[in-house]
């Protein structure tokens, strides 16, 4: 591990068993706790750009990461959480860098806006790993990326519905859709967005009537659903981006007077596949559910301890991932589930 140079806290180097530690490192500084710990120079420091906790599975996918990334496992973790916005994620990656972490990890919220900051990681000679969300820059800034196939999930979705509505001899049918979309311009939405587009195109039935950006949360999921129902008097299919977003969606579909689900008027498609999102589907309010896998902790793990032992890793590195409806034994599955 680099030995960082005195910055804000200033720098204590103190000298045991004849390896410099440095007690400045700042823990969770997202809290603004300054909490001075010893770093054993022999620990790997991290520091993960968090994009917030805007939904179920974001918590899970912190939750993966702070259990792999343990000083026991060998690390030092420096977790700074970006409530949403970019510019905190900028910030965070300019004071990991001051800080000279040995590597950085970030979930960037949005592709775009980060060519500057990686650039300045990569002058400072701080390998970057790219998890969950992909950024649009040089791939030369970030040395790999850990994510989920997001196009594959919406062309799942997309031909799940296809099945679903000829099984119940809908396939000549006028289709009316509406789709609740993550953060526009987060990888997770443009993903699920075109896959979903893909298939939709080859249904002259089926026709979209309006997206909006629910930004992956529960409240903004029920808002924009609210709008649309007032604006669509027919909606056959809604398409949510995530499951706190569908969550929100059946709250509006049900204040509304409407009905969703297996037995209702309205099919609600969803991704992610968290536990609530199993008791949505076993309670009858979601039809099928696109697992996007958030324990990306050990894998994590493993490429930084490749990339610690001079080992190269590959570009782009998968999750595995599958999706869930109410034909199948969800009770029994939900129990096996991590998140
Ligand atoms: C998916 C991830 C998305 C989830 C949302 O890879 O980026 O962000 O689908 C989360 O629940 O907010
Ligand atoms: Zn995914």
């Amino acid at each position: 591990m680099r030995i960082k140079r005195g910055i804000a806290v200033g720098a204590a180097l103190l000298l045991c068993g004849g390896c410099a530690v440095t007690n400045i490192q700042e823990k969770e500084s997202h809290t603004g706790m300054q909490e001075i710990t010893e770093v054993d120079e022999s620990l790997i420091v991290v520091g993960f750009s968090q994009i917030g906790s805007e939904s179920d599975w974001r918590n899970a996918h912190t939750r993966s990461v702070k259990e792999a990334l343990t000083e026991e496992n060998g690390f030092y973790l420096i977790f700074e959480d970006a409530q949403q916005k970019q510019e905190n994620q900028i910030k965070a990656v300019r004071s990991f860098i001051l800080q000279e972490v040995d590597y950085i990890v970030l979930a960037p919220i949005v592709e775009t806006g980060w060519d500057a900051v990686l650039q300045e990681a990569k002058d400072a000679g701080i390998p970057v790993i790219l998890d969950d969300r992909l950024a649009d820059v040089d791939e030369e800034l970030y040395t790999c990326w850990l994510g989920t196939n997001a196009e594959r999930e919406g062309g799942d979705a997309g031909l799940w519905l296809a099945d679903y509505l000829e099984k119940a001899g809908r396939d000549e049918e006028k289709i009316r859709i509406v789709t609740l979309q993550g953060t526009t311009g987060a990888t997770a939405q443009i993903g699920r967005t075109n896959g979903f587009h893909k298939v939709l195109e080859q249904h002259d039935n089926w026709e979209m009537l309006e997206m909006m950006d629910g930004d992956f949360t529960q409240a903004k999921g029920q808002e924009v659903m609210e709008t649309l129902l007032a604006k669509y008097e027919d909606i056959d299919v809604v398409v949510c981006e995530n499951d706190n977003m569908a969550f929100g969606a059946v709250d509006a579909i049900r204040e509304a007077g409407r009905t969703c689900g297996p037995d209702g008027d309205i099919i609600i498609l969803s991704f992610d596949a968290v536990k609530a999102a199993f008791d949505a589907m076993i309670a009858g309010d979601i039809n099928a559910v696109f697992e996007c896998n958030p324990l990306h902790g050990p894998k994590l793990e493993k490429i930084l301890n490749s990339l610690e032992a001079g080992e190269t890793v590959d570009k782009i590195q998968y999750m595995e991932e599958t999706y869930f409806d109410t034909t199948m034994d969800l009770e029994s599955i939900r129990e096996t589930r991590a998140y």
